[in-house]
């Protein structure tokens, strides 16, 4: 099990800008906090393409990229910093899988995301995959942390 000594870490959550747009960026944080993890910053912002272009540096050159950073740069997303026992991972199973249609109720994408007419990239939350990416993440979105 993964629980019980699993060390305190941080992951970085952004409400993306459908979320945002939708309201939902307090019934975000809201699951976040039920889950118990602590919130340690959180910040309305509009990304530049620099910005993207570091954070998704891993899917460039991918065909999704380019309407992704568009996407992203279509309003403002809700940067934010949770911390807590496996929040990571934690956080990932709160989301829901990437698709919103085949994720699971229950999920933030599951019982929130719509995806009919939409592109897969609208799927309201992004969260760090790995303590290497919530690091770097982190360090990008909030280099002052
Ligand atoms: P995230 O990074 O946003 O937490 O989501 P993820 O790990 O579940 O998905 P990832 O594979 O890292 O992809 C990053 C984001 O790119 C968009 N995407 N579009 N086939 C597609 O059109 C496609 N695949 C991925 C999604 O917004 C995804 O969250
Ligand atoms: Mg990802």
């Amino acid at each position: 099990t993964t629980t019980g000594t699993t060390a305190v870490s941080r992951t970085l959550v952004l409400v993306k800008p459908d979320g945002v747009r939708r309201g939902l960026s307090g019934e975000i944080l809201r699951r976040i906090e039920a889950k118990g993890y602590t919130l340690v910053a959180v910040e309305l912002t509009h990304a530049t393409d620099e910005l993207l272009a570091q954070h998704y540096a891993e899917h460039e050159g991918k065909p999704f990229y380019a309407p992704l950073v568009e996407f992203m740069r279509s309003g403002p997303v809700l940067a934010v910093v949770a911390e807590g026992q496996g929040v990571i991972p934690g956080f990932r199973s709160l989301a829901g899988a990437t698709d919103p249609t085949a994720a699971a109720p229950g999920t933030i994408r599951g019982d929130l995301g719509r995806d009919w007419g939409l592109k897969v990239q609208q799927n309201l939350v992004h969260g760090s995959d790995s303590e290497e990416s919530a690091a770097r993440e982190i360090g990008l979105w909030f280099p002052n942390l």
